[in-house]
């Protein structure tokens, strides 16, 4: 049996189209997700939305709908947009999904059986933006005397009875936690910001409401519904089949990675494996939060009218072209910034006139002179070994840096195997070898193909369509790490007679989208 890797991504808030930053939390998941694939792991990735709360609700009431109406309306254009961005999930989960109710109803019944739930009455500070209460030392003082939360966004006094889990109690077990399991959340800076909020102290945390109903009820106390994290959170249990410990799903728990945005953090890292001890379940193994996109280093709000619109990029630069440029400029844990110049810029050089020039120009080469026969060894030369050296070094390099998600060095090292194929193109010259040396020439170019081959694959898991159809030019279906280990496959291809058509580009020249004709 294959090792298993269960990966989500944090379930989005339909209360507003989805921005590019969902499209980038769904795009690098998509890649781990694909990556361990390849790795021959047993991969689940899920993915989806986050139904319930105040905030749908309000804006529900605002356009006369039902929170589900409004929720069904909103949730399709995120399983939309999941699917134009390619993005290979098992499971869309909702939180309004039956399944889900009946796990966030299990975990809820775990806690209190475990004595960590008390009703008793809730007076603080609430912020509906972030579906978070805050402790007053904790906000700071906006416009008009307006208070604020460390999110920015307002809060308003809130006073209701509720359900109380008994956070306080779980300090010294997270601190532990953090300590025995360095890597339980990642970046370093997140894991500082956390062990410096745990070790400040907890307070019980309100986890039911009675001021509104859209939300799973709390088992056996009418009028009280789950605060949303408690039911959010359950969604990556629910995906398991949980609490049915003999679904067919349960071997994925616990969860590998959890990959989240910096700003819900504590949710994941605090609360979450809080929520886990006291129902007795075990820990996922790590929290990522990755960094913010700006829009031209600018913080994307409605207000500002700045929030891009993922799938208009997409349909202007196409969806291959907007997965590298975020996966290869962000350093992954940092925020990082995006315009259509550097998508243009960044796509153009690294995937046009780089990779895609590479892939053309030789295979169409190989389809026009050699009939489409892949080239016999021919007369080696060191120069090609050493080419194939540097590949699988950087094959190494990249495999490496994706494990450990340093996802934009894993794309530095992929890079840079390109340009010593191009270097290497430019100093061996093939079209010059046609009528001086054929020999030659069907060594350098049968190099080149497993050059390209081998790029393909590595690459496949951030730009899945268009090096899957150069792998498809080259009639390569194995795909996987075990594909790139087997270095017999060149021999065999040769040997089946396999002949490669006229191939079309793959990456097209991308022009800014001001200067496109219309
Ligand atoms: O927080 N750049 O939902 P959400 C990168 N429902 N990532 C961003 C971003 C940006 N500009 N803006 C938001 C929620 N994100 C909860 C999660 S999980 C059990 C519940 C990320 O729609 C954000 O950090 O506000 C989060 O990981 C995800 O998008 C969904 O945010």
């Amino acid at each position: 049996m294959s090792e298993r890797y269960y990966i989500t991504t944090a379930i989005h808030y339909p209360n507003g189209k989805p921005h590019i930053g969902h499209a980038y939390e769904m795009i690098a998941a998509d890649a781990i997700a694909r990556f361990q694939r390849q790795a021959g792991r047993d991969v689940r990735f899920q993915t989806g939305t986050d139904e319930h709360g105040l905030k749908i609700a309000q804006t529900a009431r605002a356009r006369d709908l039902t929170p589900r109406q409004l929720a069904d309306e909103m949730s399709a254009y995120f399983s939309d947009m999941a699917n134009d961005l390619n993005i290979s999930y098992d499971r869309f989960i909702r939180t309004v999904d039956a399944d889900h109710y009946a796990a966030s109803q299990a975990i809820w019944e775990a806690m209190e059986a475990k004595g960590d739930l008390y009703l008793d009455r809730y007076e603080g500070w609430y912020s509906v933006r972030d579906e978070a209460f805050y402790e007053e030392k904790e906000l700071t003082e906006g416009e008009g005397g307006v208070k604020l939360s460390p999110q920015g966004t307002p809060v308003e006094w809130t006073a209701e009875e509720t359900w109380f889990f008994r956070l306080s109690k779980y300090q010294q077990p997270l601190l532990d936690l953090y300590a025995a399991n360095p890597d339980f959340i990642r970046p370093e800076r997140s894991r500082n910001e956390v062990v410096k909020f745990v070790e400040g102290g907890l307070v019980d945390l309100s986890v039911s409401r009675t001021s509104f109903d859209w939300g799973v009820p709390v088992p056996n106390s009418p009028g009280h519904v789950m605060y949303v994290w408690v039911d959010a959170l359950t969604n990556y249990l629910t995906g398991t089949g949980y609490p049915d410990k003999g679904s067919a799903l349960a071997r994925y728990w616990p969860a590998n990675l959890h990959l989240i945005g910096k700003d819900i953090t504590r949710f994941h890292a605090v609360y979450w494996p809080a929520f886990l001890m006291s129902a007795e379940i075990p820990l996922p193994k790590q929290v990522f939060a990755h960094g913010f996109i700006l829009n031209r280093g600018e913080k994307m709000s409605k207000s500002t009218g700045n929030v891009a619109d993922p799938m208009e990029l997409t349909r202007l630069y196409g969806v291959d072209a907007l997965r590298y440029f975020l996966l290869r400029e962000v350093a992954f844990g940092n925020d990082g910034s995006f315009s259509d110049e550097a998508i243009v810029t960044r796509a153009n050089a690294d995937l046009a006139n780089s990779f895609g020039n590479l892939a053309q120009r030789t295979l169409s080469f190989i389809a026009k002179n050699l009939e489409g026969a892949l080239p016999e060894t021919g007369r080696g030369d060191p120069a090609d070994a050493e080419l194939l050296a540097t590949i699988d070094e950087a094959g190494r390099e990249f495999r490496s840096a994706f494990e450990s998600l340093a996802l934009n060095q894993a794309l530095e090292a992929w890079m840079r195997a390109v340009f010593a194929c191009n270097q290497y193109i430019d100093v061996q010259a093939p079209w010059a070898l046609r009528k001086t040396d054929p020999d030659r020439m069907h060594a350098v170019l049968g190099t080149l193909v497993r050059a390209i081959r081998d790029l393909a694959i590595l690459v496949l898991p951030v730009i899945p369509e268009s090096a899957g159809k150069i792998l498809d030019q080259l009639g390569q279906d194995a795909r996987d790490h075990a594909a790139l280990d087997d270095k017999g496959w060149y021999d065999a291809a040769v040997t089946s007679g396999f002949r490669l058509a006229l191939p079309t580009g793959v990456f097209p020249r991308l022009v800014l989208a001001e200067e496109a004709p219309a």
